[in-house]
């Protein structure tokens, strides 16, 4: 059985888009992987949301990292942790790697925002780290992975930041130069027209991510015909979560019990499929791999 981190760099090179759905538990994390997403983003707003926290750097390394560890326990496909700012400068980029890489995840991510961010969709002014301080950050992170295969991918947020287009390819050629195995263009318009401008002018062979959060209308297929090779839906599970509890709890308290909801939420079998046995020990149980 090959190793998670080379599964991941198998996709980066299958000739075909791949697409990857956020997660902050095991939980979600199979439920994305029974949908057939081929790989898991450990979210950072997911995890923190899920703590009823902003996503702002409150969220420590030894927390993603014991979230991105149950998630990447949980399913077969690998997984790529949001490990937002790096936790700081190069060392602490660095010892994240260690961590991670230990753990068996495949990947992680960290952005060019200062510490700390806030969510790239959040209001409020958005700073970036000086491009030079951030690849260094790469470079350091990259120089810390133990394996051939193991990915860091490094995400510009200038767009974001309303730095514009020569800036955001400024700074994704600069962390790939610095071995980025990948770079996130993260954009918050909605519409794909800013991150085509960006994919059009890219003069590298490292693969392009994006996180169609805002353009939502942009398929999978439009963002391949650009040059995107990895689509985050980063998190749609728990938007859909949220919105389907309120429902759920307003209608059983309005109606007096769970009758009108019963046809329309998870029947307690559903649930006890996705607590199977995590993946290692469900190969020893075949009869019990639940489909
Ligand atoms: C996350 O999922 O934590 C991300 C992606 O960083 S987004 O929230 O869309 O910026
Ligand atoms: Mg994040």
């Amino acid at each position: 059985m090959i190793g998670k981190s080379a599964a991941f760099r198998d996709l980066l090179s299958a000739p075909r888009v791949v697409r990857m759905v956020g997660a902050h538990d095991g939980l979600g994390a199979r439920v994305g992987e029974r949908a057939g997403f081929e790989a898991i983003w450990a979210s950072g707003f997911e995890l923190a949301a899920s703590r009823g926290v902003p996503d702002s750097g409150i969220i420590n390394m030894s927390d993603q990292l014991a979230a991105s560890n149950l998630i990447n326990l949980a399913v077969r496909v690998p997984v790529i942790a949001d490990c937002d700012t790096g936790y700081g400068d190069e060392e602490n980029a660095a010892y994240a790697v260690r961590c991670f890489e230990a753990a068996g995840i495949a990947g992680i991510c960290i952005e060019d925002n200062v510490f700390p961010k806030i969510n790239s969709f959040a209001p409020g002014e958005h700073r970036l780290e000086p491009a030079e301080r951030f690849a260094s950050k790469v470079a350091a992170a990259k120089a810390a992975q133990q394996s051939g295969s193991f990915v860091v991918m490094a995400r510009v947020e200038a767009l974001i930041a309303g730095l514009g287009v020569h800036e955001a390819l400024l700074r994704a050629h600069m962390y790939a130069d610095a071995g980025a195995d990948a770079v996130v263009i993260h954009s918050k318009k909605s519409t794909a027209r800013e991150l085509a401008a960006v994919a059009r002018r890219w003069h590298s062979r490292v693969p392009l991510v994006a996180i169609p959060t805002t353009y939502y209308r942009a398929t999978a297929s439009d963002l391949a015909a650009l040059g995107v090779k990895v689509v985050i839906y980063a998190n749609h599970g728990l938007r859909t979560a949220v919105r389907a509890m309120l429902g759920t709890f307003r209608e059983i308290l309005e109606t007096g019990s769970s009758a009108t909801v019963e046809p329309r939420i998870a029947e307690m079998r559903e649930v006890f499929e996705l607590q199977e046995p995590a993946p290692s020990q469900a190969v020893a149980h075949p009869h019990r791999s639940g489909g």
